[in-house]
């Protein structure tokens, strides 16, 4: 195993069977002396760069958002607890939850290796470096340790990217609306549970064909990206909003009574309405406006036998019928 040779005799062969990692090792020896020890033994074998740190020095880099990659923390004789508090502490830390944990156990204590190991270290190694094939089997461990975190934030980071993807509108950014109806579900059985109402605004942009057939398809794309903006602004952090159509917006608002949806209503209405849509140069550059019809419906009756979803799926029907007498009542304006 190449990572195994001292790296003056790595470099002709390079990485066959283990790509030799350069990571961020922090040490958290009991003693700075066999923290150095470590360090020298180890960078014989590993490109890494390795930091000595005590317990408090390591926990305020976490706090800095300065975690190391891996920890490599000593359990000593003495005092075992202390390590295994530190490994503890760092894995319930934001900023380190994510490192790798190599716990060193003193020789014949397997008791505290397993705790170590239910603790959430991935490897345990011997407090004492005595010989070569020793330093070696470290040096091995610790490269696998960092390879198997380099794969695994790789893998939380196409994770995250698909889930981002799964529940949002490329388009305008919004949540979309498979992901929207069952948060507005969840919504529904929270406001049940806890005696609170919630309210949909259920809303549609006015004439919007017009739109898109005097100045074409990107210009209507345009203008749902600027609305869809607008109205995320105007609602902040009191609701969700989500495109569930084509030109169609719903906001679901846990919490919030009649009164205050019909304010929000309004307040995106004349938001909107008043909004002017500079359109790209390469589309002609003009100026639009638009206007929006909106339905809200609020649920306020908490009859605790009614299902989640049947108060959620009523809540967004009368929504969108109170949306379609808007718009048959003239357009631009908010209807319950
Ligand atoms: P109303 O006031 O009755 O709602 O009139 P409208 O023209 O908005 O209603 P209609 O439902 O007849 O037309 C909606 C139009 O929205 C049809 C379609 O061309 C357009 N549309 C739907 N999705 C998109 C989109 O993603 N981009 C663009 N540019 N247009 C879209
Ligand atoms: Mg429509
Ligand atoms: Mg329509
Ligand atoms: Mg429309």
């Amino acid at each position: 195993r190449d990572v195994l040779r001292p790296l003056s005799e790595v470099t002709e062969t390079v990485a066959a069977l283990d790509v030799p990692i350069r990571g961020d090792v922090t040490l958290v020896a009991d003693t700075p002396g066999r923290a150095l020890g470590w360090k020298h033994m180890l960078s014989q074998y590993l490109p890494s760069r390795f930091a000595i740190n005590d317990a408090e020095q390591a926990l305020a880099a976490v706090a800095r958002d300065d975690a190391a990659e891996l920890y490599v923390i000593a359990t000593d004789l003495e005092n075992p607890g202390e390590g295994l508090r530190l490994l503890a502490e760092l894995r319930s830390r934001n900023g380190s939850r994510n490192s790798s944990f190599i716990v060193a156990v003193p020789n014949g204590r397997s008791d505290i290796a397993t705790i170590a190991l239910d603790l959430g270290a991935g490897d345990t190694m011997p407090l004492c470096l005595q010989s070569d094939t020793m330093i070696e089997a470290t040096a091995i461990a610790i490269n696998a340790q960092l390879r198997q975190k380099r794969l695994a934030d790789r893998r939380r980071a196409e994770a995250e990217r698909h889930h981002l993807w799964a529940m949002t509108d490329p388009l305008t950014g919004l949540y979309n609306r498979r992901y929207a109806l069952p948060r507005l579900t969840a919504i529904a059985q929270d406001a049940q549970r806890n005696g609170e109402p919630f309210s949909i605004l259920a809303m549609d942009l006015d004439r919007f064909k017009l739109i898109n057939d005097q100045y074409g398809h990107a210009a209507g794309d345009a203008v749902l990206v600027e609305v869809a903006a607008r109205i995320v602004q105007a609602i902040s952090e009191l609701g969700m909003t989500a495109r569930v159509g084509g030109e169609e917006f719903v906001t679901v608002l846990p919490g919030i009574g009649a009164e205050r949806a019909a304010q929000l209503a309004e307040l995106v209405r004349q938001t909107v309405m008043s909004m002017l849509i500079a359109l790209p140069m390469r589309l002609g550059g003009r100026q639009l406006s638009v206007t929006l019809s909106i339905g809200i419906a609020t649920s306020d009756q908490c009859a605790p036998t009614t299902q989640p979803v049947k108060l959620a799926e009523d809540a967004l029907d009368r929504a969108d019928r109170a949306m379609l007498a808007a718009k048959s009542l003239g357009r631009n304006r908010v209807i319950r």
